[in-house]
């Protein structure tokens, strides 16, 4: 803290305002447990500083963030700086046995990265089992010192955190469905900032409220941490502006309607223009799943209220879609556009990935949830398995036997991908395969939603890299007519893309980050279930284009 202010002073006094004003940020985080109260029942959560959420970093384009984790908790565990390019530093991006080893209880480890060319709403979370649920935490990159957002300066700004809470130890949760070889059981409630809000019992007293003042305009930096469902989210009479998405900005928005996915932000203008008085911010499930899959239908609230309002009865709450409003998640996604576009205009690596739901069989019915087996995530077919060492410790050191470099660019059959998939195309295979790319290589990929099990939603998060979504739609995708569709002006840029349910969307990105990457559904069931896999960017031709060597105190297993 003290560095950070020294800095800030030398920049804004001795130095002309051009120059480069970047300032090291400080933070130390102790992983311990605590004792949380909600949803009538209090549970020994995993923490970070024993806060829930987690505290909230404020920091400026172009610093360099310094954070020292301590694992004082009893599991092992990683942190994810999500949306973070973590460019030349994939040592740092967190992901538990691709990018590191875990930090074991009792051990520390320091996330040292510089946030370069990034601004606006992103967050930080565990990155191993279900530890997410609980240590996560806003973001915040406001621009460089004397440079302005590109749109009028609110008032004031609110971090939000969608999130879910289990009346039980998460950890427990995810050990209790490898066992039963099923999914995690659901949460309990939603929740806004960690409160599910007034219609949920044993909360009414403690539901979020955002004070504000009537005619001044806000900055809500909505985060969606949910574990495994998408949001719609409204507030009540408040028309809203989206003005970016992943810390990305878009052309302003307006819509009375959010869909976000886990793993997406939002960065959203409201102007509290209506009548003195109190309203919801309501958050409800997106269900994309035509069966009848269970899931929790109630509404998330807090509450929006105008500091000088004297009206005591119940706040004004706002009408939702229906929860399987698939055309209405499809126009908020399809209608977002980059403010200040550059796709790449040709295609270097072309691959075509099927990503959906899997089914392993359960000798002599032991485990059989679901049609006789056990639900597992594949990505062209392969369900990822985790090995025992980082991919990026045995790729940085040339040690073989961890991973194989065969992910394949296709599916290994072609089928009616979104159709009634026969049973026996359910079961996939086992591996830790990776995907090669060069250094620079300009990569589009076809996100192919499969229909085994069920169709669904997928939201799917890239790490390393932000992508243009250059194009979406149901079915199987057409690679003669669909790309006349392509947007290839202004698409918007995103780190985490909800693959329309029976589907498919097209991304791409240049591979100019040298490390090890990862690709995987964030609904965090399914990853757990091996609903991922991993990029290789090799190093460029200049050392300024080389992943630099691992910091000394990189956690070994
Ligand atoms: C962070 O990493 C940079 C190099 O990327 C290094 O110069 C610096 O000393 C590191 N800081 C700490 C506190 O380890
Ligand atoms: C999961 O749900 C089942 C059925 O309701 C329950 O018996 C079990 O205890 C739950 N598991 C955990 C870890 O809470
Ligand atoms: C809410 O607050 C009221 C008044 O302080 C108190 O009587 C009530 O017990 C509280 N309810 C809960 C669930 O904490
Ligand atoms: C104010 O109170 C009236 C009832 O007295 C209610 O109908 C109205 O919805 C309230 N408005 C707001 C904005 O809270
Ligand atoms: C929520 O689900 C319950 C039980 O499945 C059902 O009785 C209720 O009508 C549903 N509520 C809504 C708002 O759909
Ligand atoms: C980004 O787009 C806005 C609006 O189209 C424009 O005013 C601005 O100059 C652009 N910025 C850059 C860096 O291209
Ligand atoms: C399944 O059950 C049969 C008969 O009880 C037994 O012989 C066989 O070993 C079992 N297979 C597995 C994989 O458990
Ligand atoms: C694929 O499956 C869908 C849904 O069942 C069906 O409508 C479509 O006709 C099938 N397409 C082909 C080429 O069989
Ligand atoms: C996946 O691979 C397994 C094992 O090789 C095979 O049985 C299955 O048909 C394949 N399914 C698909 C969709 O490719
Ligand atoms: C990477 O690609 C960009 C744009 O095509 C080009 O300007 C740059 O020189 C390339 N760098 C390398 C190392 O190939
Ligand atoms: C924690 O991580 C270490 C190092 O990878 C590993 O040896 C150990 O088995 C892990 N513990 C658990 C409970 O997974
Ligand atoms: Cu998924």
């Amino acid at each position: 803290m003290a560095v950070l202010s020294i800095a800030l002073l030398l920049c804004l006094v001795f130095v002309a305002p051009w120059a480069i004003c970047a300032a090291r940020v400080h933070r130390r985080f102790t992983i311990r447990t605590q004792n949380v109260a909600r949803v009538c029942n209090t549970q020994t959560i995993v923490t970070v500083n024993g806060r829930y959420p987690g505290p909230t970093l404020r920091v400026h384009e172009g610093d360099n963030l310094v954070i020292d984790v301590m694992n004082k908790g009893p599991y092992n565990i990683t942190l994810h700086w999500h949306g973070v390019k973590q460019i030349r530093s994939a040592w740092a991006d967190g992901p538990g046995y691709i990018t590191q080893c875990p930090i074991t209880p009792g051990t520390k480890y320091t996330y040292n990265f510089t946030i370069t060319g990034q601004e606006g709403t992103m967050w930080w979370h565990a990155h191993m089992t279900y530890l997410r649920a609980t240590v996560n935490g806003a973001l915040i990159i406001l621009p460089r010192h004397g440079k302005t957002y590109p749109f009028p300066k609110p008032h004031a700004e609110f971090p939000i955190i969608l999130g879910e809470w289990w009346n039980a130890n998460v950890e427990n949760v995810l050990a209790d469905a490898i066992r039963r070889g099923g999914v995690p059981n659901d949460s309990d409630a939603y929740t806004i900032n960690s409160q599910p809000g007034d219609f949920f019992p044993c909360s009414a007293n403690d539901t979020t409220r955002f004070m504000v003042e009537r005619g001044k305009t806000y900055l809500l930096r909505i985060i969606s941490c949910a574990m495994i469902h998408a949001s719609f989210f409204k507030i009540a009479q408040h028309k809203m502006t989206v003005v970016a998405v992943d810390a990305l900005y878009t052309k302003p928005y307006e819509t009375d309607v959010l869909v976000i996915q886990p793993g997406n932000t939002m960065d959203v203008l409201i102007t509290a223009g209506q009548e003195s008085g109190r309203y919801y911010i309501g958050t409800r499930v997106y269900n994309s799943q035509p069966q009848g899959f269970e899931f929790l239908n109630t509404t998330t609230t807090a509450i929006l209220e105008y500091h000088d309002s004297t009206n005591t009865s119940a706040p004004v709450l706002p009408d939702f879609p229906a929860f399987n409003d698939t055309p209405t998640a499809f126009k908020f996604s399809t209608e977002l556009r980059s403010l200040n576009a550059s796709v790449p205009q040709t295609v270097d690596e072309e691959m075509f990935i099927t990503e959906g739901l899997a089914l392993a069989s359960c000798p002599n019915n032991s485990c059989a949830v679901i049609n006789g087996g056990r639900p597992l995530g594949s990505m062209n077919n392969i369900s990822f398995v985790l090995p025992e060492i980082s991919i990026l410790q045995a790729y940085y050191y040339g040690i073989d036997g961890v991973y194989t470099t065969d992910f394949p660019d296709n599916p290994p059959l072609v089928f009616n991908y979104t159709g009634a998939v026969p049973m026996g195309l359910w079961q996939p295979d086992f591996g830790t395969r990776v995907k090669v790319l060069k250094f620079n290589s300009s990569v589009q990929i076809v996100l192919q939603n499969t229909g085994i099990l069920t169709i669904q939603n997928h939201p799917i998060h890239l790490h390393g890299h932000d992508f243009y979504v250059v194009g979406q739609g149901f079915g199987n995708y057409n690679s003669q007519t669909d790309p006349a569709n392509f947007n290839l002006v202004d698409p918007q840029l995103l780190n985490t893309v909800g693959v329309p349910t029976g589907g498919w969307a097209v991304i791409r990105f240049i591979a100019n980050n040298p490390g090890v990457w990862l690709m995987h559904c964030h609904f965090e069931s399914h990853s757990e279930l091996g609903f991922e896999t991993v990029f290789i960017t090799e190093n460029g031709p200049g050392n300024s284009e080389s992943l630099p060597p691992p910091p000394r105190d990189l956690p070994k297993c």
